[in-house]
């Protein structure tokens, strides 16, 4: 017998070579008014579902296939005598084959000005009642909820019939996108405020993430791991990126990959990123990407070893000569060259990812980024908007009484660049657009500049006249007297301490310049 297929799609996108498809099958065609005129206007023979029904789609298209025809159609199972009893009695026909979208609610609560009732009526209700209908009954009827899945449903069709598996997984994709629709409906309805305007913080955190890949292992070995992406991830971030090549990227490697990605999207200078345990390792800015890479290599040569590196340039043949000399783990950029592929063509383990960058904008650091943060904690969760500030010079306020040069302001600036992407305590020792010595993640800020310092030394490089960058205020003086032992000549830090008095007396007797910023960057 001809298979009946029922059509009602927002997006009409491939509707048309998929309806002609099923057609030239011998399927019977049914379908709502938009979809339907659609498929005549193109001289395929479609039967209304208002005239399937008896009954006309009605009040403002909000009642079209909310009716017993269609959902015993979907719903009557082939292996119950019952079933199938009832469906001859009331006249129903089976439907075998459904294809939604729904009202696109995303979409209409994504524009600028959406009102409520705007996203009221793009809330779909029949669409998801026969996607549910259709799903619950895989076993006799196949859901398709994406024009993606248009050409596998065809091709099988066209060998003899869908598979079973076909239909369990077209089944499992239509209630995960009832899910996250919903979650959508849920989240915005849930952030409307009293005047109409939407909070910042949805009432419910319903996520709507999607999974990518499993992964092999989590943190260690013992845990089991999933990488997920946001339904809609912006564009530029990490889980929009493109393996070229390598091993499987491990849960460690995703972990350093962001953040070596977030760092170095946040320079607008040609930059050079290299992680270590989620810690920038070395950083540097330059001409060209290869002697970015040399700059930043050079701040911690040990640590580099296996290290994650981002640039935020294409990758050229003679950075990629420079990087291959190393063992590293992953290297990421918005591209590489054919010479730079050529190059790691013999290196099968190194992974390579692309990740590319949208053009334009006044905020190039902002692509791609998260508008909130999330952590776990016990059974909750802790939610705020990204550390997402940027610093700008004119924010700078001189405390001492020596100023700082211009040369010094531009290495401060790139210090405290560098600081935000550093576990705190965060100290920063810079100079010449590159890290000198990073101290990250002590429990004292003290520790954290002796560190750094010793980090330099054991680089064989000089803090004489170095640039450093706190992420948050000295809470004695103590700090400011190893930094200043070490060789800097300025710093920048957000102020703020109680004892902010004593630190600048200490920066005036040390002939150091100093600014505040006003704000830190804590990273935990
Ligand atoms: O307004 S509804 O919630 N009520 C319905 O009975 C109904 N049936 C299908 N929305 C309904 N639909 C939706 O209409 C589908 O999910 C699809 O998005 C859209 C297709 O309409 P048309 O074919 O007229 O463009």
């Amino acid at each position: 017998m001809a298979l009946t297929a029922l059509l009602s799609v927002s997006d009409k996108t491939g509707i048309l070579e998929f309806a002609q498809g099923l057609h030239a099958l011998g399927c019977k065609l049914l379908s709502t008014g938009g979809t339907a005129k659609l498929l005549m206007d193109n001289g395929l023979p479609v039967t209304e579902v208002a005239e399937h029904t008896g009954f006309p789609e009605m009040m403002d298209g909000r009642v079209k296939t909310l009716h017993p025809k269609i959902h015993g159609g979907l719903l009557a199972r082939s292996d119950v005598p019952e079933h199938v009893a009832a469906m001859q009695k009331h006249g129903i026909t089976r439907i075998d084959i459904l294809a939604v979208n729904l009202y696109p609610f995303e979409a209409t609560v994504a524009k600028e000005g959406c009102t409520l009732e705007d996203a009221i009526e793009n809330i779909d209700i029949g669409g998801p009642a026969m996607v549910r209908s259709a799903a619950k009954n895989w076993k006799d009827v196949a859901v398709l909820t994406d024009a993606a899945q248009y050409a596998q449903v065809l091709a099988e069709l066209k060998a003899g019939g869908l598979q079973a598996t076909t239909r369990f997984q077209l089944s499992i994709a239509a209630f995960n996108r009832i899910a996250q629709y919903d979650a959508a409906i849920s989240n915005y309805l849930s952030s409307v405020q009293g005047d109409g305007s939407l909070a910042e913080y949805p009432g419910q955190m319903n996520s709507s993430f999607i999974k990518v890949q499993d992964l092999r292992y989590g943190e260690n070995s013992h845990q089991t791991a999933a990488l997920y992406r946001d339904l809609y991830p912006a564009p530029g971030s990490l889980v929009t990126g493109k393996q070229l090549q390598g091993k499987e990227l491990s849960y460690n490697n995703i972990a350093d990959a962001d953040a070596a990605w977030e760092c170095v999207k946040s320079f607008e200078a040609p930059a050079c990123v290299i992680i270590k345990h989620a810690n920038p390792c070395g950083v540097a800015v330059a001409a060209t990407p290869a002697e970015a890479y040399s700059k930043a290599f050079k701040t911690d040569p040990t640590s580099a070893f296996g290290g994650i590196i981002a640039f935020n340039r294409p990758v050229d043949g003679a950075a990629a000569e420079l990087v291959a000399k190393q063992f590293v783990e992953v290297l990421m950029a918005p591209a590489f060259t054919a010479e730079a592929l050529a190059v790691f063509k013999s290196k099968v383990n190194v992974r390579l990812l692309q990740i590319e960058l949208p053009a334009g904008g006044d905020t190039p650091w902002l692509q791609g980024r998260n508008a909130q943060d999330v952590k776990r904690v016990g059974s909750g969760l802790l939610v705020q908007t990204a550390d997402n500030h940027f610093l700008k010079r004119e924010d700078l306020k001189v405390v001492t009484t020596l100023k700082p040069t211009e040369q010094q302001l531009d290495d401060l600036m790139f210090a405290w660049n560098v600081a935000q992407y550093v576990k705190s305590n965060a100290i920063v020792f810079c100079g010449g657009g590159m890290t000198l010595g990073v101290g990250a993640g002590q429990m004292s800020r003290v520790d954290s500049t002796k560190i750094a310092a010793i980090k330099a030394a054991n680089a064989s490089l000089s803090l004489q006249g170095s640039a450093v960058a706190s992420d948050a205020f000295f809470p004695f003086r103590d700090g400011l007297d190893v930094l200043a032992d070490a060789g800097a000549s300025c710093v920048i830090q957000p102020g703020g301490s109680m004892r902010d008095e004593e630190v600048i007396a200490a920066a005036n007797e040390r002939g150091i310049a100093m600014v505040f910023t006003g704000v830190r960057h804590f990273r935990h």
